[in-house]
């Protein structure tokens, strides 16, 4: 793992340049300041059952709830409604884009494969914190399996509501970049993001997409990618 990680480290510091014009001012000098300097993979704080906090869920607790959802997308809310009265059976999760080989994963796929459980840190931009353990596959494993192409550079996740959000290859191989399929130690309830949300720990709340659908690995970052987060205003790097 480690091994790997240092190598798409060294990949994702190439494109670096070209995604820093790109970028806007203030998230270069974080960009810079917290991110591409360190060169080490820094995992973040892990803690105890006992430190496990309230959580509370925040945007999206349902995207199948036109009524009450900001970020209702008409096209698939209306499936995820479909999916979930099926308990996600019918869930694939997509992962395509500059890889070897395109995957629909279910959720018995993705638990077959290696899992990680830590217990982290949730921190919204809002200012509220909380801990909870959560349990998933490394990112890594999954891009290992579909054989991410050598120009590879973000990867963008998209939800069944508006929001989506995309990182780069140093946060997509750290370690402690998960699919979560499980928090303190039940499946992932709905209104926390089931079936599969990202947990990406060195970032701040709001890049921790909820109800995935699809992955998308891509070679240049796109600026005109349209996210609300970005639309709020918010960095597209928050590293914490
Ligand atoms: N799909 C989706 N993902 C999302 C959001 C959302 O509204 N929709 N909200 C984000 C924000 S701002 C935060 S703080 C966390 C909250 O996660 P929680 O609801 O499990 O506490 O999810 C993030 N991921
Ligand atoms: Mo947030």
């Amino acid at each position: 793992m480690a091994g790997v990680g240092f190598a798409a480290g060294a990949v994702a510091l190439g494109g670096l340049s070209r995604c820093r014009e790109l970028l806007r001012v203030g998230d270069n000098l974080t960009y810079s300041a917290l991110h591409s300097l360190s060169g080490t993979m820094k995992l973040a704080r892990e803690y105890d059952r006992r430190d496990i906090s309230p959580i509370v869920a925040i945007g999206t607790t349902d995207p199948a709830n036109f009524a009450r959802v900001v970020a209702y997308d008409e096209t698939n809310g209306p499936i995820y409604d479909r999916l979930r009265r099926n308990d996600f059976v019918n869930w694939r999760l997509r992962i395509e884009g500059a890889v070897e080989r395109s995957l629909d994963l279910s959720l018995d796929d993705l638990a077959r494969l290696p899992a990680r459980t830590q217990i982290t840190k949730h921190t919204c931009e809002e200012g509220w914190t909380a801990i909870a353990e959560w349990r998933g596959v490394p990112l890594a494993n999954v891009l290992e399996l579909a054989g991410i192409k050598p120009g590879a550079r973000y990867i963008h996740f998209y939800p069944f509501d508006l929001w989506a959000d995309s990182i780069d290859m140093l946060d997509a191989f750290h370690p402690q970049t998960i699919l979560a399929y499980m928090m303190n130690g039940e499946r992932l309830p709905i209104r926390h993001g089931a079936p599969v949300r990202l947990r990406v720990e060195t970032q701040l709340g709001y890049k921790n997409v909820k109800f995935l659908r699809r992955i998308v690995v891509t070679e240049s970052f796109d600026p005109h990618f349209e996210t609300l987060p970005a639309k709020n205003g918010w960095a597209w790097y928050a590293g914490i």
